[in-house]
C-alpha cells in the first residue's frame, strides 16, 4: 500500500533531532520487533552513522521469539552497535539499557574523570511513530514521565528526562520519511499502528492483512477466529467469514468490512493473534 504520511510535525523534529545531535552522546533507536528492518527511517541515517547506537527491539513480547533473536545478533553485528530486546511494559525490564549505555560510553567517562568533571551522558531515542519510544523512558525513569498512548503521533515536542544522576534522555516524536517508496515497507508500517489511520484505506488494508497472513501461519487465523482456511481460497471470503464470525455486519445485513479491518488489526497490534514477526531474514 501506497502510503504518505509526512506532516509538518515530523519535518521539525528531523530538523531539532539534527540540531541536537551535537549534545549527545549516543543514540537509542526504538525498532518494533514484529518488523524491525521496516521501521529503519533512512532520514536517520545520518544521526545514527555519526554516535554509537543502541538499538532497541521493543514490543518483543508480541514478536515471534526465534526470529527475535535472529534480528537482534542482526542489529547487534552493526558498527558501533548493541542491540537489546524489551517488553517495555513489565516494569524494569529495559533497565539492561543503562550498563550497555555505560559500556559503550566508558572512553567518555574516563576522560571526563581525568579533568575532574561530572557531566551525565545525555542519549536521543528515535523511531518511527508509536514504536515504544515514551514508554521505553518511562519504564527506564524514576521521574519526569512522558505521554505515552495507543496511536501514532502522540509525542510532538522534544523532551528531556533524567533516569537517573548520570543520564539524560531525549524524547523525540515518532518520524516517518517523505516518500515511503517500497510498498510492502509501508503496509508493515501501518499493520504495525505506526501510520494513522485518517491517511489509511483501512478496508483495504485489512485485505492486505489476511493475504500476508495466509502467506506467513493461516492457522494463526483459524485458531483465533474459529474458520477453516482452504487452500487457495480467495482472501476476500476469508476476510468475509471472519466479520460475519466476528459479527462485523451493518444494520442492512451488509458485511462491515471497515468494521472487521479495524477488528482485525487491532487483534495483530494487541498480540491477540499470536506472537508475531512480519520481516523476513535478509538472504546472505
Ligand atoms: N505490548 C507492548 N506494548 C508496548 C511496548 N512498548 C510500548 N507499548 C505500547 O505501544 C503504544 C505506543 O507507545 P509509545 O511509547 O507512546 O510510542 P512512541 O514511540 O512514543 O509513539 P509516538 O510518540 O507517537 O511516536 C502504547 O500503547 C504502549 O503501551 C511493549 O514493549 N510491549
Ligand atoms: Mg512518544
Amino acid at each position: 500500500m501506497k502510503i504518505n504520511w509526512f506532516p509538518g510535525h515530523m519535518k521539525n523534529a528531523l530538523e531539532t533531532m539534527e540540531k541536537e545531535l551535537k549534545n549527545v552522546d549516543l543514540i537509542i533507536y526504538v525498532l518494533d520487533s514484529r518488523a524491525p528492518f521496516s521501521c529503519l527511517n533512512p532520514s536517520f541515517d545520518r544521526i545514527a552513522s555519526r554516535r554509537p547506537v543502541i538499538y532497541v527491539l521493543s514490543k518483543c513480547d508480541l514478536s515471534n521469539d526465534a526470529e527475535t533473536d535472529y534480528w537482534k545478533r542482526y542489529f547487534a553485528k552493526k558498527e558501533n552497535a548493541a542491540c537489546v530486546t524489551v517488553n517495555s511494559t513489565v516494569s524494569g525490564s529495559a533497565k539492561v539499557i543503562k550498563s550497555i549505555m555505560k559500556d559503550m560510553l566508558s572512553k567518555k567517562t574516563e576522560w571526563n574523570k581525568r579533568k575532574g568533571l561530572n557531566i551525565p551522558f545525555r542519549a536521543m531515542v528515535i523511531g518511527v511513530p508509536n514504536s515504544g519510544k515514551s514508554t521505553l523512558i518511562n519504564n527506564l525513569a524514576s521521574k519526569g514521565k512522558t505521554v505515552t498512548g495507543d496511536k501514532p503521533g502522540v509525542t510532538r515536542g522534544k523532551q528531556w528526562v533524567a533516569i537517573d544522576d548520570n543520564i539524560n534522555l531525549l524524547d523525540t516524536p515518532g518520524t516517518l520519511w517523505p516518500d515511503i517508496s517500497d510498498e510492502q515497507i509501508g503496509t508493515k508500517l501501518a499493520y504495525i499502528g505506526s501510520i494513522k489511520n485518517e491517511v489509511l484505506d483501512i478496508a483495504t488494508l485489512g485485505l492486505e492483512f489476511i493475504k500476508d497472513m495466509v502467506k506467513l501461519d493461516k492457522s494463526l487465523l483459524e485458531a483465533r477466529y474459529s474458520i477453516n482456511v482452504e487452500e487457495d481460497q480467495e482472501a476476500l471470503e476469508i476476510f468475509e467469514n471472519i466479520c460475519k464470525k466476528r459479527g462485523f455486519i451493518s444494520r442492512g445485513r451488509e458485511i462491515d468490512y471497515e468494521r472487521g479491518a479495524i477488528g482485525i488489526l487491532d487483534d495483530f497490534r494487541k498480540g491477540r493473534l499470536g506472537k508475531i514477526t512480519l520481516d523476513k531474514r535478509i538472504s546472505k
